[in-house]
């Protein structure tokens, strides 16, 4: 037993209350009793897992459903967070139920309920010290799901109770968004009531989706502090106490774990990185970006500081139950699933709060290539209808921007906004360029710029298109369509000519013009354009209203008397070129695509910007 226990200067075990007691094989606590070190005082009261030589044989299978919990050998399949390898005769089957929830269901039903997962914190996090666990707030954890599988449903749910400090577990509040499964039933209902926390089940009745109903589940939430996770995620060692400690400290945090990966096919967990934060793209998709410097210095090099992120992800947050409704909860005219993250994110942060991911904090989740469930009205009404919602409420004069980018979803109603707008009123948020100058100056969607359109090549009247690749490939030059999309480009106020995420790079003189992330660095993205430059030509004088002419000294060019040599200029007011400043070339075509060449002012090199405007 002891030999388990990482923190070996502790010595008083000591299990706790009857229903511990009961499940000691399944839940062990201990205190401890030291007086210094890293992980002493009240806090080191700790869930470790179940003990192989403890469990007696058939013990659990009496507390719960056959099969469904691990016990004794703790080398089953997918333990120790690995990949779970579905035998060749049930490959078929695993294939064809594939499709009911988007995993692979049969690799998530051979695995225990309370799977063992190693402790991925990284060291500093395990030395860390957090508040007592008597005086951190207790929260109750609001899990909502339509049409979940059984396994992954409980595997969440067991998760908690093995991995979380009793004492701070108020409750589990499980919202059913009418589902439509046997399993959800009764069987559900019945199977929680004999575990070890408050366990309740919330029934929407109808299908509300996934912001409503977790609304209804933090209506009748009784802890200080509310946690959403979604119905298919594994909590890690030591996931709450980083959570509940940040909003301890400060109740207006909105705190995020790291969400790590668990494979929808073979359910390994798999370790993200702590490197990266949520942003958007220009469809208002959340996006993961990688940390900037500005924030890696804030937190003074230290990784395992909470990050300040300018967006979340959506699904595995703890927040204040207070905060969460004076900061007005979530928008109840969104529907089924998508935005409300965007929403809360800006939201939060304009009007005075703050979001965090608290990277010593990590929870599994499985990501889903597309969505398994039904989509009332269909998933681009509901999409377009959430999304208008944020731009409208939000993002003042930056809705133009979107639209011009995303002009089909204004065809799409939003209902009444007016109580939204009211509240933005009521609580004296700041501006949306507030938020991206201040928060999110690395944004995607440019603070300035000068011109958001087609970028057209005057020589051959084609325009710039990313013919919908990646980030590493090449850039298109197409027949203009006027449609948008892959042919609008921003040409920024930091000099970058963008589309969407995707900016114009070129890392080598002569090498190719590609699509790469844009990385907000200048650098190989750097570009000017417009630039008044004089071009020498034969016979050609520009003189000013003093009879003086314009005349070049080495390399200046300043007002001289009118000579037959050295005054005779063309001045082009527009070049219309574009200049890679790195390699100093301009933007032209060659073999039909877009390349550099030395610039010679020619119109092969010169292009019209969509959307051109002051700044
Ligand atoms: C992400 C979030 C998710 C939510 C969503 C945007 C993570 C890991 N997940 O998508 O929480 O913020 O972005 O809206 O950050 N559900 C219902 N009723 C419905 C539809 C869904 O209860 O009508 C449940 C669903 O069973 C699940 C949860 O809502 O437990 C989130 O849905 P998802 O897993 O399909 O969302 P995900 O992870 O793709
Ligand atoms: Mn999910």
């Amino acid at each position: 037993m002891i030999g388990r226990v990482r923190f070996q200067y502790c010595k008083v075990i000591i299990a706790t209350s009857m229903v511990w007691m009961m499940l000691d094989v399944f839940v062990l606590m201990y205190f401890t009793d030291c007086t210094d070190g890293p992980r002493c005082g009240p806090q080191d009261v700790r869930v470790i897992k179940q003990e192989p030589d403890k469990v007696k044989s058939g013990f659990l299978q009496k507390i719960f459903p056959k099969g469904l919990l691990s016990s004794g050998q703790r080398n089953g399949p997918g333990d120790g967070g690995r990949a779970v390898k579905v035998p060749p005769h049930r490959e078929a089957e695993a294939k064809e139920t594939f499709k009911i929830n988007q995993f692979n269901l049969v690799a998530s039903d051979m695995m225990a309920l309370n799977r063992t997962l190693p402790d991925y914190r990284m060291e500093e996090c395990r030395r860390k010290k957090y508040p007592p666990v008597k005086s951190l707030p207790k929260t109750s954890i609001v899990i909502v799901f339509h049409n979940e599988a059984w396994s992954t449903l409980l595997r969440t749910v067991h998760s908690i109770i093995d991995r979380s400090p009793n004492e701070l577990l108020e409750e589990i509040l499980l919202v059913d968004d009418a589902s439509e499964k046997d399993h959800l039933g009764t069987k559900l209902t019945d199977y929680v009531a004999t575990l070890p926390v408050p366990v309740h089940v919330i029934r929407t009745g109808a299908r509300i989706g996934l912001i409503r109903a977790r609304l209804k589940g933090a209506f009748v939430a009784k802890g200080k502090v509310i946690t959403f996770l979604d119905a298919h995620c594994e909590c890690t060692e030591g996931w709450l106490e980083p959570l509940l400690s940040e909003i301890y400290n400060d109740r207006t945090s909105v705190v995020c774990p790291i969400i790590d990966v668990i494979s929808d096919d073979s359910f390994e967990y798999i370790t993200g990185s702590d490197m990266t934060w949520g942003g958007f793209n220009w469809k208002l998709n959340f996006r993961w970006y990688q940390v900037p410097q500005r924030e890696l210095d804030r937190r003074g090099g230290d990784r395992s500081m909470p990050t300040r992120t300018p967006t979340m992800a959506g699904g595995l947050f703890a927040i204040d139950r207070d905060y969460f409704y004076e900061i007005g909860s979530y928008d109840e005219g969104m529907d089924i699933w998508g935005g409300e993250n965007l929403e809360m994110s800006f939201r939060v942060w304009m009007c005075g709060g703050k979001i965090y991911i608290v990277t010593c904090s990590r929870v599994g989740h499985v990501f889903r290539k597309t969505s398994p469930y039904s989509w009332p009205g269909g998933v681009g009404r509901i999409i377009n209808h959430n999304t208008q919602r944020i731009v409208e409420v939000w993002m003042d004069e930056y809705k133009d921007f979107f639209y011009r980018i995303n002009p089909g979803v204004r065809a799409t109603e939003y209902g009444d906004i007016s109580s939204r707008k009211k509240l933005r009123q009521k609580l004296n948020c700041k501006s949306f360029r507030w938020y991206l100058e201040h928060i999110y100056p690395e944004s995607q969607l440019p603070i300035d710029y000068h011109s958001l359109g087609e970028m057209r090549h005057k020589a051959s009247n084609l325009c710039l298109d990313t013919m919908g690749r990646k980030s590493g490939e090449k850039v298109g030059l197409e027949h203009c369509h006027g449609q948008g999309g892959n042919q609008v480009f921003s040409y920024t106020s930091k000099e970058t000519l963008q589309t969407d995420d995707l900016c114009l790079d070129v890392s080598s003189l002569g090498g190719p013009v590609k699509l790469f992330q844009c990385h907000g660095m200048g650098g190989n993205q750097k570009w000017t354009y417009d630039e008044e430059v004089f071009s020498l030509t034969k016979g050609k004088q520009i003189m000013g209203d003093d009879g003086l002419c314009v005349s070049a000294f080495g390399s200046e060019t300043k007002f001289a008397k009118c000579t037959s040599s050295g005054a005779e200029w063309e001045f082009i007011q527009k070049t219309m070129a574009l200049r890679h400043v790195n390699t100093d070339q301009c933007l032209g075509k060659g073999n039909g695509v877009p390349s550099l060449g030395k610039c010679d002012g020619s119109e092969g090199q010169q292009w019209t910007l969509g959307g051109l405007k002051e700044i």
